[in-house]
């Protein structure tokens, strides 16, 4: 790509990585993740929609609660503010190309800091916004979701739509409407909402009632907004249980629905799950992403792990290829995602701190879940794994069992069928037999 000659280079000495297949020992070549080979008719780029999150990838430098900075960024330098977003931002597209992403997802003040004057963030905002058009257009890299951080200023400590104070939920509301001029401006696909505030520490000060209501209200008016403006995408909400606050209004997948629907928001948002949030609320990712697919309501996905030893988000990059393996399964038999992608929500350690770090996250990943995908549409293709979860409920597929499902029978006549055929006969679950067949064609 010529874009990246041109540029400043601030990934010195890495080329564009390309696929090189499994007996490639380049640790710069992807292994697995080919982006033109077709898979149940789609390319894995369409597949996946790959997206990097701005977040972690170039604003995280390596701090935690102990701890200052560890990465010292070479994007981070400039003392003039617009001059050092725009530095970061040809980082950023220099990254993804040199990568193959072909997509991002932002905080707004991901992109230019932020102070404490709405209207000045505003303005930053869309100066950036319009450099970002300039990379899109020069790259063909696309904006897969915007989003608000709602969290980090000290104005939202007790939330921003779920806030007892109705001029700190103004304050909110300013922000999520500039952040989806952006999104609408830069031909965004999706628009997030993630509430990492929007909770209670304590029930004593809280009327969980109202802040909910409050919550739905805001969601319903930001909606109505995009698409007065033209936003024809989905929005999704992001469930996590916990962290920052103690106890999360979007706790998990099904909680999240029923208020979707509770509130007649089911038409125009869908889920982006993550798989650190699933775990955090006590269940498997793949628990999640069955939930969001049966309701018709799987959107995107925010791709990275936990720690099994700890119980917090620790947002590193995918690892575990059974989890993926088992998650593909579950977002082939759906259908794909709906209008979403994998975005990688992950940071890389504290202590990883070459440049090429970055590089060996993102190339794990994507070829993580290219392995998945490939792995997922054999065990579909080839196996009995199907077949045998359809013969698990054969016993509804015709007779009596049959009318049941159809809603023709009372409980007299279970009743009378229970009475009249005996003792059920003792049918194994398998499962043993079924975590064998994953691992046999991984
Ligand atoms: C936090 C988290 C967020 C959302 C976007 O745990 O996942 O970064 O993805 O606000
Ligand atoms: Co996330």
């Amino acid at each position: 790509m010529n874009y990246i000659k041109e540029q400043k280079e601030f990934f010195k000495g890495i080329g564009k990585i390309h696929y090189e297949g499994t007996e490639s020992d380049n640790p710069f070549a992807f292994r697995w993740y080919n982006p033109d080979c077709i898979v149940r008719g789609k390319s894995m780029a369409e597949h996946f929609k790959f997206a990097c999150a701005y977040w972690h990838s170039f604003n995280a430098n390596g701090s935690d609660p102990f701890g200052g900075s560890t990465h010292i960024f070479s994007w981070d330098q400039k003392s003039d503010v617009i001059e050092r977003a725009k530095d970061k931002m040809d980082a950023a597209f220099e990254f993804m190309s040199k990568l193959q992403i072909p997509y991002y997802c932002f905080h707004d003040v991901d992109l230019v800091d932020y102070t404490d004057n709405i209207v000045d963030n505003e303005k930053r905002l869309q100066i950036i916004t319009s450099y970002a058009q300039q990379k899109q257009k020069e790259t063909g890299i696309k904006l897969l979701w915007g989003t608000a951080n709602l969290f980090s200023h000290k104005r939202y400590m007790n939330g921003a739509a779920t806030n007892p104070d109705f001029h700190v939920l103004a304050h909110g509301a300013a922000q999520v409407k500039a952040a989806l001029d952006a999104t609408i401006t830069l031909n965004g696909q999706n628009y997030v909402f993630w509430g990492g505030r929007e909770g209670y520490t304590s029930l004593l000060n809280t009327n969980m009632k109202r802040e909910q209501e409050h919550l739905a209200k805001f969601l319903h008016l930001s909606k109505d907004y995009a698409r007065k403006n033209g936003f024809n995408g989905t929005f999704f909400i992001e469930p996590k249980p916990c962290e920052p606050t103690k106890h999360q209004y979007d706790y998990d997948a099904a909680t999240v629905i029923g208020f979707l629907r509770q509130y007649g928001l089911a038409d125009d948002f869908k889920l982006n799950l993550e798989v650190n949030h699933a775990t955090l609320a006590g269940h498997t990712f793949q628990h999640e992403l069955q939930v969001a697919a049966d309701a018709g309501l799987l959107g995107s996905i925010d791709a990275n792990r936990g720690d099994e030893q700890n119980g917090w988000d620790t947002d590193q990059f995918p690892y575990n290829i059974n989890e993926l393996t088992e998650s593909m399964l579950i977002i082939l038999n759906a259908g794909g995602l709906q209008g979403g992608g994998v975005n990688f929500d992950a940071k890389i350690r504290r202590n990883s701190t070459d440049t090429e770090d970055l590089f060996f996250a993102h190339i794990g990943g994507m070829d993580l879940f290219a392995r998945a995908l490939i792995t997922a549409d054999k065990i579909l293709e080839e196996s009995s794994y199907l077949h045998f979860r359809r013969e698990r409920y054969k016993s509804f597929d015709t007779g009596k069992g049959a009318e049941f499902e159809k809603g023709n029978l009372s409980l007299e006549d279970l009743y009378h069928f229970a009475t009249e055929n005996g003792e059920p006969e003792v049918r194994s679950g398998k499962q043993e037999f079924l975590e064998n067949l994953i691992n046999r064609y991984i």
